[in-house]
């Protein structure tokens, strides 16, 4: 190679350097052990972080953007090493979460020979079809000088329009071919473009004409409003109009929870003002939120929505995502930013707004009876107590434990169901979950994303047992990169969210869903707090409600890597005013209220 000339690993590495990416997470092999020489050469300004499992480093780098809004990479290696990445991708996918993901292959010569961890039966070096479902595309540079145009559009596809992750998958070779003398720059390229498109200007008008002539409005939230970074702009819009504002699971945190105007989770298990006034709203509307089945009560009528006779405001910046579900009384395109800003000087204009805002009383009056009847049916179970801890005192005792500025990194599964109806999470990022393709080990991994993104903050993960289990590895990357995030495992002896489907719509035939010893018959984990020690981490175990409080925050204040046991029931099912079914074996009743039928 000639010497003013930079390989193709060096071109990526640099790029990435100019894009300031501060991390690449990911695991080794045969495949990119030319990438990980490149990242070495750099080390002074891109760290790179060695994991136990590549879907580990996905999920890192998954949660670390959504703390900082900072793509990061990840490095995997070629066949297998990459074939443990897509859960991590498609979970990134689904919930519209940007990182690159560089993947080695096999070189170029050896194309369709089955070499060693060539995928070549159907087509050669086929990585990319392993992945086509589950990223927004991926870039296959099979020659060096390819490599400059493929960092650049990757890096492209991934941050514009709806973000979501890339796959970069590069030929061994490739990483140490010649591929120019200069990386692309970002300020030529990248930087520059901004897709903060507003909503057609007569669209804004008519959807400000709609919410001043509702008696009956409600703000929907999803994610797009966090990672969009429009959370001021939301609580002007909303204290301005004095709607009051409903979240999905995704949308969590953004609106602080203690808010006046804030009513809670819209889902099957979402408290009843939440579900009821959504269900008997006259005008929704429903900002980077993509009404999917939990939100939606299984898109049955009268339980989360009744869409019509309410009339659905839909903006996104995703035209897919309108009218997927629900028909539109006014859909539109836009960056949800941009709409509320256009919302909001399109009010200065108005004579009329005021009189909106107070005439709105009475709707903030009436689901102020509704707030009222729900707090008195969950008060006391806060107040549960015994062994193992009741669930929604469990909650209750991490939540008020935690500082303000907490990160929470929920798994998934009954303690996430728990989690999102009963934490009062106050920021963007203060409580984090999967909502679209929920694997296990999101929590358990993420967190130390979380941790990478936010060092000062205390950083934990609620995850079940099941999970933990799954990807104990994360306990010894805690140790080698001196990360102290605490571990709450939610203990529960079981792959609880799945038995307690058996049990509510199964006839309780339960199989293959609980941990069991094989002689005694007992309930049976390893002991986590002795893992966490023997790798270790500080580790205990907490079987009384009255303790965990305290566990936590003693947990917190260490500030090293810390393992809490957490002896949680399982015989409870979260219960919300919504309902969730599985058709063809059916459909949950809500746990408060009825069916609303116009
Ligand atoms: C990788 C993966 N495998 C299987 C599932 C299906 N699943 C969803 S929740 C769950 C149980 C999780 O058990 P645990 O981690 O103990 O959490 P719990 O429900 O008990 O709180 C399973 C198996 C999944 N979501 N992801
Ligand atoms: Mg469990």
């Amino acid at each position: 190679m000639p010497k003013n000339m930079l390989d193709g690993g060096q071109v990526i590495v640099d790029y990435l350097i100019r894009e300031k990416v501060p991390y690449a997470f990911g695991l080794c092999g045969h495949g990119n052990i030319q990438f990980i020489d490149a990242l070495y050469e750099r080390k002074a300004d891109i760290k790179t972080i060695s994991v136990h499992h590549e879907t580990v480093a996905g999920f890192m780098a998954d949660v670390y953007y959504r703390v900082s809004g900072q793509p990061v990479a990840t490095f995997t290696s070629c066949g297998p090493g990459s074939v443990n990445l897509p859960i991590a991708l498609a979970n990134a996918y689904l919930d519209s979460v940007p990182f690159l993901a560089v993947t080695g292959n096999i070189p170029t010569s050896q194309f369709n020979r089955g070499a060693f961890q060539e995928l070549y039966r159907h087509y050669q070096a086929d990585f990319p079809s392993t992945v086509r479902t589950m990223c927004k595309k991926v870039f296959q540079p099979t020659r060096g000088e390819m490599v400059p145009l493929a960092i650049r559009q990757a890096w492209k596809t991934m941050v514009t329009g709806r973000p979501g992750p890339v796959v970069l998958d590069v030929p061994f070779d490739v990483f140490k071919e010649a591929a120019a003398e200069e990386t692309p720059k970002p300020e030529d390229w990248n930087a520059n473009i901004s897709c903060r498109c507003g909503a057609d200007p007569e669209g804004v008008k008519r959807a400000v004409d709609m919410l001043l002539a509702a008696e009956r409005p409600v703000i929907l939230v999803g994610q797009g409003v966090k990672y969009g970074t429009a959370t001021a702009d939301l609580l002007a819009l909303a204290e301005r109009l004095q709607i009051p504002v409903a979240w999905s699971a995704s949308g969590t945190g953004a609106i602080n929870s203690n808010h006046p105007l804030a009513l809670g989770l819209v889902a099957r298990n979402g408290p009843y003002q939440a579900n009821h006034a959504a269900r008997t709203a006259d005008v929704l509307l429903a900002l980077g939120v993509r009404f999917d089945d939990r939100t939606s009560s299984s898109w049955l009528p009268g339980y989360s929505f009744t869409i019509p006779p309410t009339k659905l405001i839909h903006v996104d910046i995703d035209p897919d995502e309108i009218a997927r579900n629900y028909p539109v009384a006014l859909g539109l395109m836009a960056d949800v930013r941009t709409f509320l800003r256009q919302m909001l000087d399109e009010l200065q204009s108005r004579k009329n707004a005021g009189d909106s805002a107070t005439a709105r009383q009475k709707w903030l009056a009436t689901i102020a009876g509704y707030r009222k009847q729900w707090d008195a049916y969950i008060a006391p179970g806060f107040l549960e107590d015994g062994t193992p801890i009741p669930p929604q005192r469990a909650v209750h005792e991490i939540d008020k434990a935690l500082p303000e500025d907490a990160i929470v990194v929920s798994d998934i599964g009954v303690h996430h169901n728990w989690l999102l109806q009963y934490c009062k999470p106050r920021r963007p990022d203060s409580l984090i979950g999967s909502m679209g393709f929920g694997p296990m080990g999101f929590g358990v991994a993420g967190v130390l994303g979380a941790k990478f993104a936010a060092p000062n903050r205390p950083c934990v993960s609620v995850c079940g047992d099941g999970a933990f289990f799954m990807h104990a590895s994360v306990l010894g990357t805690a140790v080698e990169y001196d990360l102290p995030v605490v571990w709450v495992v939610w203990n529960n002896y079981a792959y609880a969210s799945i038995r307690g489907l058996q049990r509510g719509y199964l006839g309780g035939r339960e199989l293959a869903t609980d941990f069991r010893h094989p002689q005694t018959g007992a309930p049976y984990n390893p002991d986590f707090a002795a893992m966490a020690r023997a790798a270790g981490i500080a580790g205990v175990r907490v079987d009384r409600a009255g303790d965990l409080s305290d566990a936590v925050k003693m947990a917190v204040a260490a500030n090293k890597p810390y393992l809490i046991d957490a002896n949680i029931g399982a015989d409870k099912n979260p219960g919300g005013a919504g309902v969730w079914e599985l058709p063809g074996i059916g459909q949950s009743q809500p746990a408060f209220g009825g069916r609303y039928q116009p």
